[in-house]
């Protein structure tokens, strides 16, 4: 019996579960990094909905806390000693923090399609760096990688 190739490819979408294409990230919890001290590597990503994100414990004493997220989206809040898994399910800009280093500057922003929330993202990133000892040109450097 032979099959046409649109039926074949319409029952390989109708087969394939969402998740497959869904990309897992690895961002790194770091003390001494390339590109500074107290430090999320990447500091700045860009990724897809219904990708991961996991936070991996490269130095240990850091924790991961979500402090804005698109509407509708999970924020996080823990300490993390053998890593964390966070599922990017809406589109949006996540910034999240170093609750013990955020002063240093420890942040990070996640970029999921387009930038729905940038103005919450903006006012809560102006009162983050306006606290911080140091490292408010990195928040400044991720906010501006966003598109
Ligand atoms: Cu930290």
């Amino acid at each position: 019996m032979r099959m046409n190739m649109a039926r074949l490819a319409l029952m390989f979408g109708l087969w394939t579960p969402f998740g497959v294409f869904a990309a897992d990230h690895q961002i790194k919890m770091v003390d001494e990094g390339a590109e500074g001290n107290m430090i999320f590597e990447p500091g700045f990503l860009n990724a897809k909905v219904g990708d991961t994100v996991t936070f991996v414990v490269k130095d240990p004493g850091h924790n991961v806390i979500s402090r804005v997220v698109p509407p509708g989206a999970d924020g996080w809040k823990g300490t993390v000693s053998q890593g964390f898994t966070i599922t990017l399910a809406k589109e949006g800009i996540y910034l999240y923090e170093c609750d013990l280093h955020k002063m240093l500057g420890m942040v990070g922003i996640i970029q999921v399609g387009a930038p729905i929330n940038l103005e919450a993202a903006k006012a809560a990133a102006s009162v983050l760096s306006k606290k911080m000892a140091m490292g408010a040109e990195r928040l400044d450097e991720y906010m501006g990688k966003i598109r």
